[in-house]
């Protein structure tokens, strides 16, 4: 793959900002700021495109419930067979007891991804749910 150059631009901030985002690179172990910056624009777009709700994108759905909870597994696999060819992949974990963890690795248009994410975390007996977004990749320069 060819190897693009760094294009250089220059930010003017509050010293207290700057500050801040010095003590971040290094507490989240960036070598230096430019790759934290370059990755706080990678989120920032993502959840741009996220919001404009357009084009492909990659994602997680983690779902907290309790298997007890009746109807609540068949309730979750008939969200997904309404949505086919979205989930890509599934984990599940017993977490304890009455606790299943899952996992469902998404790949598709991101207005239906959302549709989908929001039905399941909505599903009567669902403890906690949360959709997280990533870009497919294919967009999305390194
Ligand atoms: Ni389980």
């Amino acid at each position: 793959m060819k190897e693009e150059t760094a294009a250089r631009f220059s930010v003017s901030l509050p010293p207290v900002l700057l500050r801040g985002l010095d003590r971040m690179t290094a507490e989240k172990g960036y070598d230096n700021r430019s790759l934290a910056v370059a990755d706080m624009i990678r989120a920032e777009l993502i959840k741009h495109r996220q919001q404009r709700r357009s084009g492909e994108i990659a994602g997680t759905v983690t779902l907290v419930y309790d298997h007890h909870r009746r109807h609540v597994q068949e309730l979750l696999t008939a969200v997904q067979h309404d949505h086919p060819g979205l989930v890509v992949a599934t984990m599940h974990v017993h977490l304890d007891h009455d606790n299943c963890l899952e996992v469902l690795v998404t790949r598709g248009k991101a207005k239906a991804i959302k549709r989908m994410a929001d039905q399941l975390i909505a599903a009567k007996g669902v403890k906690h749910g949360h959709l997280t977004v990533t870009s497919s990749g294919k967009d999305l320069p390194a």
